[in-house]
This record gives C-alpha cells, sequence and structure tokens, in this order.
C-alpha cells in the first residue's frame, strides 16, 4: 500500500477584528499539534488568514488591501510575505506539506488563491486560483446583518485551470511514488468539470478549503423565509453530497477544510470539515465549529479499484458526446 497520514485543519470563528497575530498563532497551533500526530499532510481552509470578507461591501482601500498577501514580484511566493511567513517557516521546520488558501495580490490582479507547499523545502509545489467566483459584484444591501457574497468584486477568476501536480514531497512516505494532488477552492466543488479535469490526470488527493456560509437566503435555495435551522442543514446536505459524489466518481480521495463558526457573532459559516475516500464514504469528520485537526491515515492504492474498474476513464469514457461542455 501507500498509506498517508493526512488531516483537514479546521479553523473556528474569525472575526472582522480578530488580529493577523492571533490567526497565525491558531494556524501554527494547528500544524504544531498535526506535526505532533505524525501527520504529513495538512488541508487549511479558503482565504485562511483573514475573516471571509467577501461577505462585507469594503469602501475602504486600505481596509480591503489589508485582507491579501501581496506578491508583487514572482521571487517573492507568499510563504515569504510579511503577514504569513512565520506559519510557513514553522510547516517547514516540522517537515508537514499545507495547502492554504488566501486572497493573492499580485499587484495587477486580486485572486482567491491556495498554495500548496511541501514539508522538508517549504518549495511552492503548486497555486490554484479559484475559477467559480460566486455571488455579485454589488452588495445585496448595506445592513450589516446582511452575508453578502461580494467575491466576483474582489477577485479575478482563476486562469490556472485544473493543474495537478506531483507531491514530491510525500514522495518516501507513499512509497517511493509521490501522490498526484489536485486543488479547488470552495464553491469550485460543486462544479463536476474540475473534479473531472483532475480525474483525467489521475489525481489522489483532492485538496479543498471552504468558507459556506450557512444562512443566506439571498444566495440561494428556493424559499426565501426558510429558517435558520433548515438553512444550516441544507447547506451541509449539499457541502457532503457534492464532495462524496465528486469524489467517489472520480476515484480519488478528497480532504475538505472549513472556516466554520459565526463570524462577528452574525455570520455563520458551516463546519463539516472531511476526509472521504474514493468510494464516497466519510473516514474523518468535524465534531465542533472551531479549530479542530480531523485526521485519518489513507492509502493511496484505495484509488485504483475505481481509476482501474468502476470509472476507468481511458475504456469507459465518450468524450465525442461531450462537446456541449466546452461550448460557450
Ligand atoms: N466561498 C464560497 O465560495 N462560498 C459559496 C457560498 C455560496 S454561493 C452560492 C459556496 O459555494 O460554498
Amino acid at each position: 500500500g501507500r498509506p498517508l497520514k493526512v488531516a483537514a485543519a479546521q479553523v473556528g470563528a474569525v472575526h472582522r477584528t480578530t488580529s493577523r497575530a492571533e490567526v497565525l498563532d491558531r494556524l501554527i497551533k494547528l500544524v504544531e499539534d498535526a506535526a505532533a500526530q505524525q501527520v504529513k499532510l495538512v488541508v487549511f481552509p479558503e482565504t485562511t488568514f483573514t475573516t471571509f470578507f467577501p461577505r462585507y461591501y469594503i469602501t475602504d482601500d486600505a481596509e480591503l488591501a489589508s485582507y491579501y498577501e501581496l506578491e508583487t514580484n514572482e521571487t517573492v511566493p507568499v510563504t515569504n510575505t510579511k503577514n504569513v511567513k512565520a506559519f510557513f517557516d514553522r510547516a517547514k521546520e516540522l517537515g508537514v506539506d499545507v495547502q492554504i488558501g488566501y486572497g493573492e495580490d499580485t499587484g495587477n490582479g486580486r485572486y482567491n488563491t491556495a498554495v500548496y507547499v511541501g514539508g522538508k523545502t517549504g518549495e511552492v509545489l503548486n497555486k490554484y486560483r479559484k475559477v467559480h467566483l460566486p455571488g455579485s459584484t454589488e452588495p445585496f444591501d448595506l445592513d450589516p446583518n446582511t452575508t453578502n457574497q461580494l467575491e466576483k468584486r474582489y477577485f479575478l477568476p482563476g486562469n490556472f485551470g485544473f493543474q495537478a501536480f506531483r507531491a514530491t514531497s510525500l514522495k518516501e512516505e507513499c512509497a517511493g511514488s509521490s501522490p498526484i494532488v489536485g486543488q479547488l477552492i470552495c464553491n469550485d466543488r460543486r462544479w463536476a468539470e474540475g473534479w473531472r479535469c483532475y480525474g483525467l490526470q489521475g489525481v489522489e488527493i483532492l485538496c479543498c478549503g471552504y468558507n459556506t456560509t450557512a444562512y443566506a437566503p439571498q444566495l440561494w435555495g428556493g424559499d426565501q423565509n426558510i429558517s435558520r435551522e433548515k438553512a444550516y442543514e441544507d447547506a451541509m446536505f449539499h457541502h457532503k453530497l457534492v464532495v462524496q459524489a465528486h469524489a467517489y466518481t472520480n476515484s480519488m480521495f478528497c480532504i475538505t477544510s472549513a472556516r466554520a463558526g459565526n463570524d462577528d457573532g452574525r455570520h455563520p459559516l458551516i463546519p463539516g470539515s472531511m476526509i472521504v475516500n474514493p468510494e464516497g464514504h466519510i473516514v474523518a469528520e468535524s465534531k465542533t465549529e472551531d479549530d479542530e485537526l480531523v485526521i485519518a491515515t489513507i492509502d493511496l492504492d484505495d484509488c485504483k479499484q475505481g481509476k482501474e474498474r468502476t470509472f476507468n476513464l481511458g475504456k469507459h469514457r465518450r468524450p465525442e458526446m461531450y462537446s456541449r461542455l466546452v461550448e460557450e
């Protein structure tokens, strides 16, 4: 087999007023706890270093800029930017691979990005920019209790496509064969297309962080008068439905990590951090809405059944029938 101990690092409430230093301390503690349990890969949520700022209509440019990491020069990767360097340095020291989401500012454009960093070298092995940006450009309204979803305002759509890569950092752990990894961010997990692009590249581990609002009648659901309890239940149901289904139909593990909790005491996010196997089963799941590690030892050889039999894409796919998928 090719066993690997992995974790989803769920991160609880981060308020608009929570300091960068506090978040960094919490993230470092999660990496340290994971390393102490011999975890080799930790997957963190979307925009992990700050609150989920697209819910606010922000008019102060300085405040908005504070939610991004400025990577103006390709030679200064996010791992070296001042606000977050300490996190990456600690992960490197401990030899743990991390994938983590953040607001990326290139100086020319801002993206909702997740970086995958190899544990032993601290090298950026891949960077993914969120393709499917949900919500709107203009706020629903200016009531501070409203949870807006202004990703189309604050980010450009990702332009790297769905590029799988080998986590060479984990070669030794995985019996001499580096895991094939893919990345998605939050809303992307609801779209079959990205998953299938990764399935076609033989991905074995899909890493996906998210911020999913637990109550957003303006965004989804037919019932505008839905109760908070029912909205939460639905949001959890759909989250699990898509992750389990797409992990199964693409014969891969998925590690999915929530930014959870009740931000500012009025913007609830669902938890539901999970490790899902290639048969679509949940093998580990978060129990709280707080900072929490969800840990499992997975065997990458478990992808073989689906890849070689049930969903042998080379053998059973009929791409000549799928041309509509790439029509504009
Ligand atoms: N962050 C993010 O992408 N959240 C969305 C919220 C709902 S948009 C309809 C999600 O898909 O979970």
